[in-house]
């Protein structure tokens, strides 16, 4: 049973969404990805973010580009924690995307990444550090993931 559900306006996010999927295949963290956009499939959308907690999801990534009302408009409709990644958008490099995904209003909170890539890895990350409060297995795989990463930072520029 998946227990991070990614989201994403379009195929086109992809290209950057699968950063956050390729992280939780690699803490082996069950997740599902799908292309749910707020404006072109608002239906979709509904029955995604009412069911997610009744299906077993824990935690929502929700990565949209422009006018990205994807990531607020899934935690208006559930409790569980939503993550939100900017997606780069070609006009204004994800500046728009930014602005739209982390200027939630006070009451319905969305948890915002870094524009790209980084925060589609960084989502991932997030979504297993809330995951290991109440999982020891994956604690320890996460803790792993992070002595790795250390480990693998050379001394020498060169
Ligand atoms: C948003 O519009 C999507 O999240 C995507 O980032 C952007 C462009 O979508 P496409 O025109 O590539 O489908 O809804």
């Amino acid at each position: 049973m998946a227990h991070v559900g990614i989201i994403m306006g379009s195929t086109s996010d992809w290209e950057t969404m699968r950063h956050a999927s390729e992280t939780l295949d690699a803490l082996g963290i069950a997740h599902e990805a799908k292309v749910v956009s707020a404006h072109r499939t608002p239906q979709r959308l509904y029955d995604y973010a009412t069911g997610a907690a009744g299906r077993g999801l824990k935690v929502i990534i929700a990565g949209a580009g422009g006018a990205a009302h994807l990531p607020g408009m899934a935690a208006s409709m559930t409790h569980l924690p939503v993550l939100g990644v900017p997606v780069e958008s070609k006009a204004l490099k994800g500046m728009d995307s930014l602005l739209s995904i982390v200027q939630m209003p006070g009451g319905i909170p969305v948890g915002t990444l870094a524009i790209g890539k980084a925060g589609a890895i960084n989502a991932a990350l997030l979504a297993a550090s809330i995951l290991s409060l109440s999982d020891e297995a994956l604690s320890q795989r996460l803790q792993a993931w992070r002595a790795k990463q250390t480990d693998g930072v050379a001394v020498d520029p060169a």
